[in-house]
Order: structure tokens, then C-alpha cells, then sequence
């Protein structure tokens, strides 16, 4: 089943329906990208154009797709510093994009990603009011996570040699597992993460880290055990930012069986004060996120 058939099927909103199958698209060009950069002898591309850094290259994509189709009012991306509003769109959803997430192991040829969240109105939301999210992964293949609604689970789909895709695991839940994906310096740790991170290590957990947050979060999603990139010492706040990278990946978790948390509360229930707000970021199965949140509430 493509995933236009498979949104049919779920009954999924026409409106919303016509906005993922559009970003859906978009795949295909970016993978694209992949190959031209590899080309990149001088500054210019194979067209003679100035050759951008893929991450603003995708960006511009989304962006200017997203504006002649005028499917959504508001787009927030990480490239971009302020909310983009759209003149006359046809709908009043906002997007939150983090168009390459990872793109630093772009040149080293790791998987990385496209991450979207989407709100019913403008990007300044709870991530709990998102009422769709997805993440297309460029890996040996090129697959798609998607959620739509509160309760309708996680769906994976597979590109095919024409850029469509199709289904390959429904419900998507993730299981019992012992991989951890820590970031950050460890010499730069707080003493409630070195405790987290000693609990895991006793029990067994293998380290599995790659760079690419939406790489090492998908992994965790089909394999089980938790990805932190935490608040440390000078940065409480960690590195990841709330509404382009957590808040997606956090609501495609959650609806999964896992859970997001900023190692005190679920994420998803935090209001976003500025589009680039950053925060410390714990996200995996529910065991691990609730036992982060108990080293954190007895250091109070
Ligand atoms: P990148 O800088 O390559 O874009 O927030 C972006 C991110 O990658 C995440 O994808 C990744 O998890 C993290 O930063 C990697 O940071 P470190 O290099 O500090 O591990």
C-alpha cells in the first residue's frame, strides 16, 4: 500500500492529507542532493549555480514548495531565524522543519534526516497539540516515520526507485532493549546524568551513537533503549532545539509506547517561549525516562 492509499485508508483529514503527501514528495529531491554535492568540485554545482550546504539547499526546497502550494500558514524551520507566515494559504496548520538534521556526517555518507512537526495553528504549541509528525531518513534506503493524530500509532514506509512510499511496518511500538545514545562531553556531565548513565552501563546497555540525532532516535525506536543529548556543565540546556528536533521526534515516540522528557517532565506538555529554544533531551522507553526523572527529583 503507497501512502497515499494508506491515508485514505486511516480516514486521515483531506487537508492534512494533501500536506504529507507533499512533504512525502519532497524526498526524493533532497536524496537527490545527496549525489549532486558529491559533484561539488569548485563552488558551483553541475547547473553553474552557487553551490549551497545541502542543509540550506533542502531548506530552500521545503520552504518554497511549502509557499506556492500554500498548504500551511506558518513555517518555522532551523535554518530559518523567524517564523515565515504564508499570504492567503489554504490552510491554517503551521510546520516546524528541521530540514537536515546531522548534516555534519553528510560528507562521511551516515544517514541522516528530514524532521517535521505539524500544528493545527501556529508553531508555538505543546508538542502535544501536534497533530502530525514525521521524519524521512536517508539511509542505504530512504524510509519515512509517520504519525498523525493521538492514538492512531507509528507508521514506517519505504521509498521506491520513483521517489513513492510504501508501507513496511504498521504500529510501529518500541520494544525492551539496552542500547543507549548518549551525547555530549562525558567530563562535562551533572551528577544526576552520571548516575542515569551508570545505572544503564551496570545493566548491560551497549553504546550506539552516531551523530545524527534522527539516526540514533530511530534506531532507539525499533531496537529500544533511550537517546540523551542532556543539559551539562556551562549548557544547561543542552544542545538539541525543542521545536525543530525533540518535539517531532518526542510525539512520533510517545505515540509509539516511549516517552520524551526534559529529564524532569514530558516535553510534549512544555509550552515553547521562541522557536530556537533549546533543551536537555532524554527520549526512549518509558523505564528509562522515568528513571532519569527519579535521579532528577531526588537531587531536589
Ligand atoms: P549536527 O550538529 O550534525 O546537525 O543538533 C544537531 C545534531 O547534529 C544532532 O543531529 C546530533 O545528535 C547532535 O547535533 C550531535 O552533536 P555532537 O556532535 O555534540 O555529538
Amino acid at each position: 500500500m503507497n501512502i497515499e492509499e494508506f491515508l485514505l485508508r486511516n480516514n486521515t483529514d483531506e487537508k492534512l492529507s494533501e500536506l504529507i503527501l507533499f512533504l512525502s514528495k519532497q524526498g526524493k529531491t533532497i536524496k537527490s542532493g545527496f549525489l549532486n554535492s558529491q559533484n561539488k568540485t569548485e563552488t558551483k554545482n553541475v547547473y553553474g549555480e552557487e553551490q549551497m550546504e545541502l542543509d540550506k539547499w533542502a531548506d530552500e526546497i521545503l520552504i518554497n514548495g511549502l509557499k506556492s502550494t500554500r498548504l500551511v500558514r506558518y513555517i518555522a524551520t532551523e535554518e530559518q531565524s523567524d517564523i515565515i507566515e504564508i499570504d492567503n494559504p489554504k490552510n491554517q496548520f503551521g510546520i516546524v522543519i528541521d530540514p537536515l538534521d546531522g548534516s555534519s556526517l553528510i560528507d562521511v555518507n551516515l544517514a541522516v534526516g528530514t524532521i517535521i512537526g505539524i500544528y493545527p495553528g501556529h508553531v508555538l504549541d505543546r508538542g502535544e497539540n501536534m497533530i502530525a509528525a514525521m521524519y524521512i531518513l536517508y539511509g542505504p534506503l530512504t524510509t519515512l516515520t509517520l504519525t498523525i493524530g493521538k492514538g492512531n500509532g507509528v507508521h514506517d514506509f519505504v521509498m521506491n526507485d520513483d521517489g513513492e512510499f510504501f508501507l513496511t511496518k504498521e504500529n510501529v511500538e518500541i520494544p525492551d532493549g539496552k542500547i543507549y545514545a548518549p551525547g555530549a562531553l562525558k567530563k562535562d556531565y551533572l551528577s544526576e546524568h552520571v548516575k542515569f548513565i551508570d545505572n544503564l552501563e551496570r545493566e548491560g546497555y551497549k553504546l550506539r551513537y552516531s551523530g545524527s540525532f534522527v539516526a540514533d532516535v530511530h534506531q532507539i525506536l525499533h531496537k529500544g533503549g533511550v537517546f540523551t543529548y542532556p543539559g551539562f556543565v556551562k549548557k544547561e540546556n543542552g544542545k538539541l532545539r525543542m521545536l525543530f528536533e525533540a518535539n517531532p521526534m518526542g510525539k512520533i515516540m510517545t505515540e509509539a509506547g516511549g516517552a520524551i522528557s526534559n529529564g524532569w517532565i514530558d516535553m510534549l506538555s512544555i509550552r515553547p517561549h521562541a522557536i530556537d529554544e533549546i533543551t536537555p533531551v532524554y527520549i526512549g522507553g518509558k523505564k528509562e525516562i522515568n528513571l532519569i526523572q527519579m535521579y532528577m527529583r531526588e537531587s531536589q
